[in-house]
């Protein structure tokens, strides 16, 4: 067969299970001495100041999960951080309930630095991944900042951290806005890995707060419709569920819809073609089918690195063209 020059695997994601799927094609691409096929579009929607520092979490996230630093049992944040920086800032009465550890302030530091330089986010993020030794494209969705903001019945909007971690999560949910959307532009490296992918994926992630800001960006949804490589999605709704977060509350407060991987299928649909469902909403398949989706009935629910890497594999065999 004839050479076409499109080699990528491009994948969409945000928080912690976008990550863990992130980690599993990954190491999927690196046994196939493939890993810098392998790009990876982040949210900057989560991103925050904190102490007139950028966090950007969601990226952060990603390249600690990749390189082999993240903390296993929260998912984000650096193994063994300690939080002596925190308990300073602490003692001098300022907030402290978003928890930055001491060596992940480096990477704040950093890229605020670099960024007050002029450089931009997806240089920075390009310089950051591989002084960490990862072989593949971590892309910030934009490079001009973008903050979601989440419209809660009780206290009314408040930007998305402050929903996330500040309170929880707990309250309702009826509106969501991306400040500064209007401005963000795809960039050249994400515009160049969707038109060379053979295979897009968007990773189980929150579809309202971790891949529609990424769908918003100018140039973002346009680029997917007309790269002509399949673009698939894995259900972030297991069961009635969301593996992780408030998706499904979201999905009942704001879409007024039950939480359901059918729900997640009709969210998607018109952009995507493939639909990644778990073993245990194998009922749902025929539903899903019926809505023009090539349906891929697997475990998606990722709990060990082997679990992640399978659930890679899997798509990558029936979803990559041959
Ligand atoms: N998540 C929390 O639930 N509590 C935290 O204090 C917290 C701190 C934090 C610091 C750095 C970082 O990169 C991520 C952090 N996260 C924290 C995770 C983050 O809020 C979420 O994973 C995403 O923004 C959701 O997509």
């Amino acid at each position: 067969m004839e050479y076409n020059g499109k080699n990528k695997i491009v994948t969409l994601c945000g928080g912690v299970g976008g990550a863990k799927l992130a980690l599993g094609l990954y190491r999927c691409l690196k046994e196939r001495g493939r890993a810098n096929d392998l790009a990876i579009i982040g949210n900057t929607g989560d991103d925050l100041d904190m102490f007139g520092l950028h966090v950007s979490p969601d990226l952060d996230t990603v390249m600690y999960t990749l390189a082999g630093l993240s903390n296993p049992q929260q998912g984000w944040g650096i193994a063994d951080d300690t939080y002596r920086v925190l308990d300073l800032f602490k003692r001098y009465g300022e907030d402290t309930w978003f928890l930055l550890g001491d060596q992940d302030f480096a990477t704040h530091i950093l890229r605020t630095r670099m960024l007050k330089e002029g450089v931009s986010l997806t240089e920075i993020t390009a310089t950051l991944t591989v002084s960490l030794g990862l072989d593949c494209a971590l892309l910030p969705m934009s490079d001009s900042p973008v903050c979601t903001y989440v419209e809660t019945l009780e206290v009314g909007e408040i930007p998305f951290q402050e929903y996330f971690v500040r309170r929880g999560a707990t309250d309702t949910v009826v509106g969501i806005r991306y400040d500064g959307i209007e401005q963000a532009e795809i960039t050249a490296p994400i515009a160049a890995a969707i038109w060379q992918s053979e295979l897009v994926i968007i990773a189980p992630s929150n579809p309202y707060l971790s891949i529609e800001p990424i769908l918003q960006v100018k140039g973002m949804e346009q680029a997917l419709l007309q790269c002509n490589s399949p673009v698939v999605v894995v259900s972030p709704i297991v069961g009635g569920k969301a593996l992780k977060g408030p998706a499904a509350d979201i999905m009942r407060s704001f879409d007024g819809v039950e939480p359901s991987a059918l729900g997640v299928a009709k969210y998607y649909q018109g952009l995507v073609g493939g639909f990644v469902l778990d073993v245990s909403d194998d009922a749902l398949a025929e539903e899903i089918a019926a809505m023009g989706y090539q349906v891929l009935v697997t475990q998606t629910v990722m709990q060990t690195n082997e679990d992640k890497q399978l659930l890679a594999e899997h798509i990558l065999e029936e979803f990559l063209p041959r």
